[in-house]
């Protein structure tokens, strides 16, 4: 046991999710949650707020993305809550341990009509790995400690309590409990067969995602990868998990290696529309998940080994057996990588007007440093980003996962600006997903959070526009105005910013951004012909 402690509902909540490794809350205030920032006022803990509550779940699922520890997020109770769903959906989808913390009508009235009565756990129980209320005070840290610990079990995801009005105002005392979180033992034999398979593949590849990073498990990955000699893939949280000039990363020659492989290895992602639902023809599949839960119901893999992904990892980076050589293989894959490389280092040069999106990224990649956090939200300006752009370090790659929700933006910049104070923080956004968050550019500057945000300003919802062209010839509702000055939006809520319009002038201004020291738009001007090429669909 951590200790007793006595105070109101938001000192026992505060106490037990400090025993948990959490450093700051995220929120939009409201009356209902008062006394848990007279709790973290006293505490000296810090409160970031926001102008919208999605983008308070969205920080916190930074935060827990990043730090691989629960993210805190305090919605006021109805509109506070509600206005969090889609973050909490994220979160879910994403395996984020983010924690919700709701403010709740009075029980003791419930029914006669309080301001914002309302139960939130029908909303949020289909999203949430955990929805409860807390009926007493007493009861605080036993029930927070019991969610976070689920929130950080895997398979990971959110967890939302809310706290009525007497509860989280009242008084109490109890023992916070000390923090542990239970580890998934994966079937030996599970594991055996895996690394068999893979050790005995002519042509194996592994294809590693979100809950590598989030389970921790990267340099069991890589010794994994290393020890039977597989090339790797990697998508989510899971890029950068071996940097790009290691030997057996790759990024361009999916096809090539999907189509050409007799073992596929998909570790800590599931078989969805990013892996062509896990249907590869004749090639045997192993899925590596860190639950039983995650096991493919769609499809069957030769063997589906779930638990730990360091211990399932591990064992198979000790595989005693024999093991085939790829080298041949791996350098047939390396030309192809190879040769796309040279096409994507071509295309991010070009100088044409208007502005390609390659180009920016061209630009980018040389002021980025190998630790900044890139964080994607929009359309085909992000596809781009996670085309060109390669994170060389271990989570530091956001996208919004596969919810795809649009929104993440300044949310998930500020819960990375907060984790890493030192870091580059990069945010690539659409000009249609700028307007789900640009206002928090005011929350960020004052707060003295500064973040840089490359707009890829096409003056449309390009993702929704090309296809429904492409679908129908013709196209609605997927037009914005051309040529918007985000960057004065910027200016005007205390931060900065350019707009561009020439390729030469992209340098500079990506200079000037990084140095500004307050949040800071590039209003880069971009070709609405411009279509990223993608072969997946909606179903
Ligand atoms: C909350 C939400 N609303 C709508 C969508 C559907 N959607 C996906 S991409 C996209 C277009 C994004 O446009 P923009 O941010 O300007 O990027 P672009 O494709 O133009 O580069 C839309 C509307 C979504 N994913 N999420
Ligand atoms: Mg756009």
């Amino acid at each position: 046991m951590a200790g007793k402690i006595e105070g109101h509902g938001g000192d026992l909540a505060l106490s037990t999710l400090r025993a948990f490794g959490v450093t700051e809350m995220f929120t939009l205030s409201g009356g209902h949650v008062f006394p848990l920032y007279d709790a973290a006022h006293k505490a000296g803990f810090p409160i970031y707020d926001v102008r919208h509550e999605q983008s308070a779940v969205f920080a916190a699922e930074a935060v827990a993305k990043l730090r691989r520890r629960p993210g805190l997020a305090v919605l006021t109770a109805g509109p506070g809550v509600t206005n969090g769903v889609s973050g909490l959906t994220s979160s879910f989808f994403n395996a984020s341990p983010v924690v919700v913390l709701g403010g709740r009508a009075p029980q003791f009235r419930w029914g006669a009509g309080s301001l914002q009565e309302m139960d939130h756990l029908p909303l949020v129980r289909a999203v949430t790995k955990h929805a409860s209320t807390i009926f007493a005070t007493d009861d605080v840290p036993a029930e927070l400690a019991g969610a976070v610990t689920a929130a950080l079990t895997a398979h990971r995801g959110p967890v939302f309590l809310d706290m009525p009005l007497e509860v989280v105002f009242g008084s109490g005392e109890a023992e916070v409990p000390e923090p542990s979180v239970p580890v998934v033992e994966p079937d030996g034999d599970d594991v055996g067969k895996a690394a068999a398979m893979i050790a005995g593949a002519q042509r194996p590849v592994i294809i590693a995602g979100s809950d590598v990073y989030g389970g921790d498990a990267v340099a069991e990955l890589r010794e994994a990868a290393e020890a039977l000699g597989v090339p790797v893939f990697t998508n989510g949280m899971g890029r950068g998990a071996l940097p790009p000039e290691h030997p057996l990363a790759f990024a361009k020659a999916r096809r090539a290696a999907m189509g050409g492989a007799d073992v596929i290895v998909v570790v800590g992602t599931p078989l969805d529309f990013r892996l062509g639902f896990g249907d590869f023809g004749d090639t045997q599949v192993v899925h590596i998940v860190d639950a039983p839960s995650q096991r493919a119901a769609h499809v069957t893999p030769a063997v589906s080994p779930a638990g730990d992904l360091r211990l399932i990892l591990g064992q198979i980076a000790g595989y005693g057996g024999d093991r085939v050589d790829h080298t041949d293989w791996i350098a047939e894959l390396r030309r192809t990588e190879d040769a796309a490389r040279a096409r994507d280092a071509e295309a991010m040069l070009a100088d044409t007007d208007p502005i390609k999106p390659a180009r920016v990224y061209g630009e980018l990649r040389k002021v980025l440093a190998p630790d900044a956090v890139t964080i994607g939200d929009g359309g085909d300006f992000v596809s781009y980003a996670g085309k060109f752009l390669e994170p060389s370090t271990p989570g530091s790659w956001l996208d919004p996962g596969p919810y795809g929700c649009l929104g993440t933006g300044l949310g998930y910049a500020m819960g990375a600006r907060v984790t890493y104070p030192d870091r580059q923080v990069c945010v690539l956004m659409g000009d249609g997903a700028a307007g789900f968050s640009l206002m928090d550019v005011e929350s960020l500057a004052r707060q003295r959070l500064p973040v840089v945000i490359v707009i890829g300003n096409n003056g449309i919802w390009g993702l929704e526009k090309h296809p429904m062209q492409a679908m129908y010839g013709y196209d609605v509702a997927a037009d914005l105005q051309p040529g918007l000055r985000y960057d004065r939006v910027a200016a005007a809520l205390g931060g900065a910013g350019e707009i561009v319009d020439k390729p030469g002038d992209l340098a500079g201004a990506l200079e000037r951004a990084f140095d500004a020291g307050v949040p800071y738009v590039v209003n880069v001007i971009t070709d609405p012909a411009d279509q990223y090429p993608r072969s997946a669909n909606l179903a």
